[in-house]
């Protein structure tokens, strides 16, 4: 029986540790919550849409994040990086991510844990519509996150996710598999940084797992295991997904202390230097 505390029944903890993963229906509230940053966003938007002299409603959150943001990117697509870099300084946003519940969850999910916040592990994705090189293909968030190896994703959408946004998919009950090893690819089209892993006899190991993918509205709030592999979904929508996702870590984690709870590629580290036993041998041959 998994013990659980006031924020997950039990239902969603025995969930979490069997499945690596859950989601816990409307745990922010939307309204105070959510629409604050979501208005950080539309500021944003339309402070760089003056800039530029781009001509796009900005009026509400949805017209920014929908239509303006989309109009910013098609004239210039680095100026959508001005966004990306922005947004994740909005008080709101940081407020979200260091809620005493947040916490309050990790402490539930990994009983004993003395909880840390990944630093430089928090952000907002804007998953464009056919837009492959920042997709996250399959991955299991250890390699690209580090600091502790029972660390929790906390993924919650700024819009509300539908089936053709392409949803995050989940391999349930990946977490079995342990660390899994990794090799280095740009797949092509230039991918970098955590983007270029790809896990070790990635068919073979997906093939063993069912896939789930909900479909969150704002409030709701994925966690998922820094074991479980997952992948953001293709987005053939019309616009793109906008979603917040963040990394909690446990201080009194062995391998987390062994490596003193250093992060990865956004902490300039290069993980194989620091776990070596992370990158396949066809890899160390090369
Ligand atoms: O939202 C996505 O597309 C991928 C999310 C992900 O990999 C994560 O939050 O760790
Ligand atoms: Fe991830």
């Amino acid at each position: 029986m998994v013990q659980a505390g006031n924020l997950v029944n039990t239902d969603a903890a025995e969930q979490f540790a069997s499945k690596g993963y859950t989601m816990l229906p409307q745990f922010y509230d939307a309204a105070t919550d959510v629409e604050p940053i979501q208005e950080g966003i539309r500021v944003i938007i339309e402070l760089l849409c003056r800039k530029y002299a781009v001509d796009a409603a900005t009026d509400t959150s949805w017209d920014a994040m929908t239509k303006a943001y989309p109009a910013l990117i098609a004239k210039n697509r680095a100026w959508g990086g001005e966004v990306y870099d922005a947004v994740k300084q909005i008080p709101a946003f940081m407020q979200l991510v260091t809620k005493a519940k947040n916490t309050e969850v990790f402490e539930a999910l990994r009983p004993g844990s003395i909880p840390g916040i990944a630093a430089g592990g928090y952000g907002i994705r804007i998953d464009n519509p056919g837009e492959e090189k920042f997709r996250a293909h399959w991955h299991q968030e250890f390699p690209g996150q580090l600091r502790s190896l029972d660390g929790i994703v906390f993924w919650t959408p700024l819009l509300p996710v539908t089936r053709d946004m392409g949803p995050v998919q989940i391999a349930e009950g990946s977490h079995a598999e342990g660390i899994i090893p990794v090799y280095r690819n740009d797949a092509g089209i230039g991918k970098t940084g955590a983007y270029a892993l790809f896990m070790d006899n990635e068919e073979q190991r997906l093939a063993r797992y069912p896939t789930v993918a909900p479909l969150p509205v704002p409030g709701d709030l994925i966690l998922m295991d820094f074991l479980t592999m997952h992948q953001g979904g293709h987005n053939v929508s019309k616009i793109p997904r906008w979603s917040i996702q963040f990394r909690y870590f446990n201080f009194v984690e062995p391998i987390g202390v062994r490596i003193g709870w250093c992060g990865s590629f956004a902490a300039g580290v290069d993980f194989s230097k620091v776990l070596p036993e992370l990158v396949t041998d066809a890899e160390t041959a090369a």
